[in-house]
């Protein structure tokens, strides 16, 4: 809902004023100079490797084609506004200019004239309002903010956290935190739902194109791209795509754009499972700090370490696929090629805003090298893309590199919610059985949207009891119970903190404007139906590596690179 018109307009008016000033600024020819509005700008690709982008807003989701599709047109038409068809049109066609990408597809431009209120020019009526940098990755503008209030409700009722709130200064209502404190010293776990509920970039998140782009630019650099299992959802979706095609696309995109080496991290998904499931095993055999909860969705490992640091011994030790993949590429992959690290740019495209803040953490960096050097998000990934004018008939697919080019079925299925239970079953059944399991692979009990699933599994007579949780809120009574000292009757415990787990993270595209969260993990199932492999445990490269430098699954080497420890 909109609080008021005058909140709108002079939102509408700060955005244009915003669009204004960029547009003298590339006139006057001063960008390289000034802090860039790139969400404003329509600069040359020559000039984007010396801007900086770190400290400003950047394209919120993916580029909406000039003119609206025929079908958003008429979408607008099922807004009662009172207005007559023709000024109802006139008033749909016209871009609120607040700096965002969304023109046509834009949830403030329908509410402002479902609300009969009409763009005016801008007053300057209100005082500037400093941008807030209290957080490492979201920054947040008050001079755009509408009050809607959606932030507070994502971060409240789609994630879980519960720390933002509406505050009183200057006779203006702003949006902070409960306790007052800067949002990067509460319990906020960087998922950036807040971000993507926000309908007029007031939040954003910090965008590392730039960076990418100077690396990829650089002649001393080879860049490594590393792609996440839920971003061939929309990029299927985005480009109308099938599922078949998705991954050779992604490659062929990537390599396009400048990128040396393409691989596809649902490798390291693959080497999670191999990890965390033989540290399952142990555990379940000794009964010691079960149940076992994932440790590969950042925005729930923030949560234990800020909230919930009692329940910190129950984590798994293995780092995310993330990094895992970061950390094998910078040692096996730099010793393999005889590349030298520091000459190494890695990046890795995910659909997580929680990502960027776990791959700067400094356990993972090694003398000031980190693992992961720049983290995009998939709407990131698109943005540039479109920076590169390239058109998906110039995308020659093409296989993602070697020595990590297998992957198997189970580690695509990690992008939704349920998937890395449903690939640890895979793996533990077999184990506690001994033998090849081919009949029974999926797991259908885990799969979908609700946030809370089970799954019982009978294996030799031991019966392994699993939850699937996504949305911290869902998650919360068991930890309560846990520390309480009461029984929760699970083994082993998939927490993501997102809703349906990353095929609705905040780095995508939001799902309503061009798919729906149903058909991102329909493409991730359908994908994993139709691999060759569908077992973690049987991918060929995956053996290869263990052979070759790991030795075996939990080995002092594996720890070394593999494994991580947390903090409260
Ligand atoms: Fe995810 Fe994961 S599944 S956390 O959702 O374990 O981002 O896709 O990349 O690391 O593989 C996100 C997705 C992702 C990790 C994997
Ligand atoms: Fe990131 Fe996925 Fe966790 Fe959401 S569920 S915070 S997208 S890892």
């Amino acid at each position: 809902c909109v609080t008021g018109p005058a909140t709108v307009i002079q939102a509408v008016a700060a955005g244009r004023h915003a669009a204004e000033a960029m547009d003298s600024f590339l006139m006057k020819g001063y960008v390289k100079e000034q802090p860039v509005d790139y969400s404003c700008s329509r600069g040359s690709l020559e000039d984007l490797p010396q801007w900086e982008f770190e400290k400003t807003p950047r394209l919120k989701r993916a580029p909406m084609p000039a003119l609206p599709p025929a079908e958003r047109r008429d979408n607008f038409r099922e807004v009662e506004t009172g207005l007559s068809e023709e000024t109802a049109r006139a008033e749909a066609r016209r871009c609120l200019k607040c700096g965002c990408y969304e023109r046509y597809d834009c949830d403030l431009r329908q509410e402002a004239s479902l609300h009969h209120i009409e763009f005016k020019k801008p007053v300057h009526e209100r005082p500037y309002i400093p941008i807030v940098e209290d957080h490492s990755i979201i920054i947040r503008d008050h001079n755009k903010c509408i009050s809607c209030g959606r932030c507070i409700a994502a971060c409240a009722e789609v994630e879980g956290p519960d720390i933002l709130s509406f505050y009183m200064k200057h006779g203006r209502q702003l949006v902070g935190t409960k306790s007052g404190l800067p949002l990067d010293q509460t319990d906020c776990v960087s998922c950036g739902q807040c971000v993507n509920a926000c309908p007029c970039g007031a939040l954003d998140y910090r965008s590392e194109i730039g960076r990418v782009f100077r690396a990829i630019n650089d002649p001393g650099k080879t860049t490594v791209a590393f792609v996440a299992p839920a971003v061939r959802s929309v990029v299927s979706s985005q480009y109308g795509i099938s599922y078949q095609e998705a991954s050779q696309f992604i490659a062929g995109l990537l390599k396009k754009m400048g990128f040396d080496k393409v691989f596809d991290f649902t490798f390291a998904a693959d080497l999670t499972i191999v990890e965390e499931t033989t540290e399952f095993l142990t555990r379940l055999q000794s009964q010691e700090r079960i149940p076992q909860f994932t440790s590969c969705c950042p925005g729930w490992v923030n949560f234990v370490e800020r909230r919930y640091p009692e329940i910190i011994p129950y984590l798994s030790s293995c780092k995310s696929p993330q990094m895992m993949m970061g950390a094998t590429v910078k040692n096996h992959f730099t010793e393999l090629s005889e590349i030298d690290p520091k000459d190494l740019y890695v990046v890795s495209i995910v659909p997580c805003i929680a990502k960027k803040y776990e791959a700067a953490r400094p356990e993972f960096a090694t003398d000031g090298i980190r693992d992961v050097d720049a983290v995009l998000t998939s709407t990131e990934m698109l943005e540039m893309a479109d920076i590169k004018l390239i058109e998906p008939a110039d995308v020659e697919p093409q296989d993602f590199c070697e020595p990590y080019k297998r992957v198997s079925g189970a580690g695509i299925l990690f992008g939704a919610s349920g998937g890395v239970a449903e690939a640890a079953l895979r793996m533990a059944v077999e184990k506690l059985t001994g033998e090849a399991i081919t009949d029974r692979l999926d797991y259908q009990e885990v799969r979908g949207l609700q946030g809370i699933k089970e799954a019982a599994v009978e294996a030799k007579g031991k019966k392994v009891n699993v939850a699937v949780i996504s949305g911290l809120h869902n998650v919360e009574p068991i930890l309560e119970k846990i520390i309480e000292g009461a029984e929760v009757g699970y083994d082993l415990i998939e927490v993501m903190a997102c809703p349906g787990g990353c095929i609705c993270g905040a780095g995508h595209p939001v799902p309503e404007k061009i798919d729906t969260l149903e058909k991102r993990q329909q493409v991730l199932v359908n994908i994993d139906q139709t691999s060759r492999y569908r077992k973690s445990q049987e991918n060929p490269d995956i053996l290869r590596l263990y052979d070759e430098y790991y030795g075996e699954a939990n080995s002092p080497l594996a720890h070394k690179l593999l494994h991580t420890h947390y903090e409260a």
